[in-house]
């Protein structure tokens, strides 16, 4: 099995280089030096504890070390799927220094995500948690029994018959290896711009760049807190800046199990947490929720909001219900990030989404034919640069798609540029719907649905959702008997899937509309799905 490679093409590599962008540190590299700096630096708080960087530091030495003891060799891959807690950095970590390839599902993902990522990453592995919000995960290692060895399984918490990760903490360091920065360093995931989510490969140096980068451009430093509220293993909270940019600062990470004010606004007060990430129905809560709110939240300097369009009526709110600095940010896992600057005018920052990290990114906005726009307009954005892939993990059929000739990639985005060199979303070319940040592949649920034997014809459409952005409909054409919208939803919950992509609502229809050619017309269908919903208003 050889290890998954990413590659630009030899010129490219020179430039990023030459810049300084791409140096030789490595994930697991620049943790090791922040400890040796300063081994008893706070770097991770939970539950009223702290961990040292020197803690982490040999806890990820013992976790490689016991990988190793397990049989695992460099080059292959293990699925983390973990939430909020400690043990996600000593694992990933403790994967990266025995040359493995971490995989990151997130927690709401269920077995039909799972095997789709075993599958597609030929992972051998798999690290997860005993319980989390009501879910026992070790089911979830059962139903992948066919794919796994029981004896490559490793539980935070009560094993069972797998492994106890704990085991894997006390284990010896052994076998340790360095990676190159050139490698890749892990597989993140795509919300999926068709079909289902996409593997990422991502390399340590164009990583680390987008740390040193992102840490600089949002001010951190050794006395930043960060509060992990979203699920760590997301691009957005992993990585601008995140959890990981914070540790390239020599800050400390705080974790919070959840976003929800509830569960954070007491860690913001007790870790005096001064900067996090959530997506925008978060933060509308979070703006209400802070009138009422007994906690403390005066250490809290910079709110970022990213991952799904926010409305610049709730981004007016932010800054003075919460009495903080709103930051934009507009990302994905596949590389371009974008930031709206801390000295940014107010009204940058509320009506726009920002601009790249670096002056290498590059920025092409296009229309249906992939001619470019005029100035000003909206289009097709397509971006190439130095932490942008150039291609997917083994799918040559999607990479075609998804890229350009000359190594663009085609985000599915439609955005237009300012004068002033701000870029602004508009809504989507690619079929995702992104319900409050968390992302719908639009196929994969028609799939399932039409794997029903009621559903004659599905199709998911996106529908306005005043909080979320957007939710997801179910448009059916239902065979005789026609099963009802429950038993659609439940069946789509029994056949694995994460909860937010169950449809929202059910609407059955006796046929589709169609395109001139036959195809099912979309908009067509979003059309009146919002004819009906606008019709079913109390107000009209
Ligand atoms: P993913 O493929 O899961 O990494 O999601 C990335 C996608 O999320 C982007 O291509 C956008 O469609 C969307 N997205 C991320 N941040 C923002 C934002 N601030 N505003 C609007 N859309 C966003
Ligand atoms: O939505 C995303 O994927 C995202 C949003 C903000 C992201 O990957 C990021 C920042 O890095």
């Amino acid at each position: 099995m050889t290890a998954p490679r990413q590659v630009w093409p030899p010129e490219f590599e020179a430039r990023y280089e030459a810049a300084g962008h791409w140096t030789e540190e490595t994930l697991p590299g620049f943790f090791r030096e922040r400890a040796e700096a300063a081994p008893e630096a706070p770097a991770v708080r939970f539950g009223g504890g702290t961990l040292s960087y020197a803690d982490v530091d040999r806890a990820s030495d013992a976790v490689a070390g016991g990988l190793r003891g397990a049989g695992f060799r460099p080059g292959e891959r293990i699925v983390l799927q973990l939430p909020n807690i400690p043990q996600f950095f000593s694992a990933m970590f403790g994967a990266m220094r025995a040359g493995l390839l971490p995989v990151y599902a997130l927690p709401a993902h269920r077995r039909q995500e799972l095997e789709h990522f075993v599958d597609a990453a030929e992972a051998t592995g798999y690290i997860t948690v005993d319980r989390h919000a009501g879910f026992d995960y070790r089911g979830l290692a059962r139903e992948l029994g066919g794919s796994l060895d029981p004896s490559r399984v490793f539980v935070v918490g009560e094993s069972d018959e797998f492994r106890s990760f704990a085991e894997l903490e006390g284990a010896t360091a052994r076998d340790l290896v360095e990676p190159d920065a050139a490698e890749v360093a892990f597989l993140q995931l795509s919300g999926g711009s068709t079909g289902l989510s996409k593997l990422i490969p991502r390399t340590h140096r164009d990583y680390v760049y987008t740390l040193r980068e992102s840490a600089r451009i949002c001010g951190l430093t050794t006395k930043t807190v960060y509060l992990g509220a979203l699920p760590i293993a997301h691009n957005f909270p992993m990585s601008s800046p995140g959890t990981l940019g914070t540790f390239y600062a020599g800050g400390a990470v705080s974790l919070s199990p959840s976003p929800s004010p509830d569960a954070a606004f007491p860690i913001i007060e007790r870790d005096r947490a001064t900067i996090t990430g959530v997506v925008p129905p978060m933060a509308i809560m979070w703006a209400r929720a802070a009138g009422k709110t007994p906690h403390d939240l005066s250490s809290l300097e910079v709110l970022q909001v990213g991952g799904a369009r926010f409305a610049p009526e709730a981004a007016r709110r932010i800054e003075p219900a919460l009495d903080v600095h709103l930051q934009q940010v507009y990302g994905m896992a596949e590389g371009l990030v974008n930031y709206t600057r801390l000295d940014d005018p107010l009204d940058v920052r509320v009506n726009t989404q920002g601009r790249p990290i670096s002056d290498d990114d590059e920025i092409r906005l296009v229309d249906a034919e992939e001619r470019p726009v005029a100035p000003g307009e909206q289009g097709h954005l397509l971006t190439r640069g130095p932490y942008t892939i150039r291609a997917y993990h083994a799918d040559a059929e999607t990479n075609r798609r998804a890229f350009t000739e000359d190594g663009f990639y085609r985000t599915g985005d439609l955005v237009s540029v300012t004068e002033d060199g701000n870029l602004i979303v508009h809504g989507r070319v690619s079929d995702v719907i992104n319900r409050g940040g968390e992302k719908i592949p639009v196929e994969e649920v028609e799939n399932h649905l039409m794997a029903h034997a009621g559903v004659h014809d599905a199709v998911l459409v996106p529908v306005p959702d005043p909080y979320l952005g957007e939710k997801s409909c179910a448009v059916v054409v239902p065979e005789d008997p026609a099963p009802t919208a429950l038993e659609l939803r439940r069946w789509i919950r029994e056949r694995g899937l994460a909860a937010f992509k169950i449809p929202d609502d059910v609407m059955f229809l006796d046929a589709f509309p169609s395109t001139g050619v036959g195809k099912v017309s979309r908009r067509d269908l979003r059309a009146a799905v919002r004819v009906r919903i606008s019709s079913e208003a109390p107000n009209g």
